[in-house]
């Protein structure tokens, strides 16, 4: 009996995180504390989040983004938790967030890293209790430490991520991260303020029986896509659809599955953004073992030109992403 006393609370990230310092390329502490300063904000954001229903925090702020969508009120606090959290935490000189339209500097003029982050994806499901997210990526600045973060800075292509993140806000709340050496899940125990390692070494399954794309514009995707969900639906796959990118990406990046936002008539080059969803997800999908594309290009691959350049996403089990681009191809042979 007594080995089932004094059971171990498990690791937590703080310990994770120093344990894996040898891996990181620049192990001198910054990317930790830059990892813990993230989390931090996380805690905070996940205790905003929890209590919306009993504050006045859900429904809109009255305010468009630079997206021109309407920004909801915890859009607004969780991009105010993660910028304090990151000027505070002193390692990042500047930010991109999809809540501003030009890059934040944060003053840290020493700062070795640009994060770009979604501070909350999905927004619009938190007044119905929906799972939402925050994604976030990191870059190691190109200019010199001593002033501002310059454009050079903030448009690097994905595969020049020193990190890379999300946080899904659902029936539990987890971290899942990648430094490049691996992807690792970490569930939020509440009544510690921890986050544990409960998801060591992610690998998403080559293929999988689940596509997740919103069928609602079916008639305005190009013929190619119209042709993968029609395989889709032939195969009796599960369409699962939440509106919610993070809580998509993660269910497929477990179970296996496929995450499409293609061109559509309402957005002709996609509706994600190339720096803090699209690029993030692709570096966490890849050391996972998946694919993320734009229907032809490696998203890592891909050069921005601007901050909150939208792209088209497939993503997610490699052999799935492979399959949609054959019907892609033969779409692109025909015409
Ligand atoms: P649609 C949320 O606004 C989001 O950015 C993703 O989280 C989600 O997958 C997608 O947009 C939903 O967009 O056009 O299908 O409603």
């Amino acid at each position: 009996m007594t080995d089932k006393l004094g059971l171990p609370v498990g690791t937590t990230l703080d310990r994770f995180i120093m344990r894996k310092q040898e891996d990181f390329p620049y192990a001198t502490g910054e990317l930790s504390q830059l990892l813990r300063d993230i989390a931090l904000a996380a805690k905070i954001v996940n205790r905003e989040i929890n209590r919306a229903g009993l504050l006045d925090v859900t429904g809109a702020y009255g305010q468009q983004n630079v997206q021109g969508e309407d920004q909801q009120k915890l859009d607004v606090i969780a991009n105010i938790r993660f910028i304090r959290a990151l000027r505070n935490g002193g390692e990042v000189c500047t930010i991109i967030s999809e809540e501003e339209d030009e890059a934040i500097q944060t003053g840290n003029t020493k700062g070795k890293y640009i994060v770009a982050i979604d501070p909350l994806d999905g927004s619009s499901n938190i007044d119905v209790n929906v799972s939402i997210g925050t994604i976030f990526s990191i870059y190691r600045r190109v200019s010199e430490q001593g002033s501002d973060g310059t454009m050079d800075d903030c448009l690097q292509t994905g595969t020049k991520q020193v990190g890379a993140g999300y946080i899904i806000y659902g029936s539990s709340t987890m971290l899942v991260y990648t430094t490049g050496n691996g992807v690792n899940g970490f569930t939020y125990d509440m009544t510690l303020g921890e986050f544990f390692l409960s998801h060591p070494n992610i690998f998403t399954p080559a293929t999988g029986k689940i596509y997740s794309v919103n069928e609602g514009s079916y008639n305005s995707f190009p013929e190619g896509v119209k042709q993968y969900v029609n395989y889709c639906r032939d195969n009796e796959y599960s369409a699962r659809y939440i509106g919610s990118l993070v809580g998509d990406f993660h269910r497929n990046l477990m179970k296996g599955g496929i995450y499409i936002y293609p061109s559509t008539a309402k957005a002709p080059n996609g509706k994600l953004r190339l720096m803090y969803e699209c690029n993030a997800l692709a570096f966490i999908v890849e050391q996972a073992g998946g694919k993320a594309t734009n229907g032809s290009q490696r998203i890592m691959d891909m050069v921005p030109t601007a901050l909150h350049q939208r792209c088209p996403l497939f993503i997610g089990s490699p052999e799935m992403v492979d399959k949609a681009e054959e019907f892609l191809k033969a779409e692109v042979e025909v015409n």
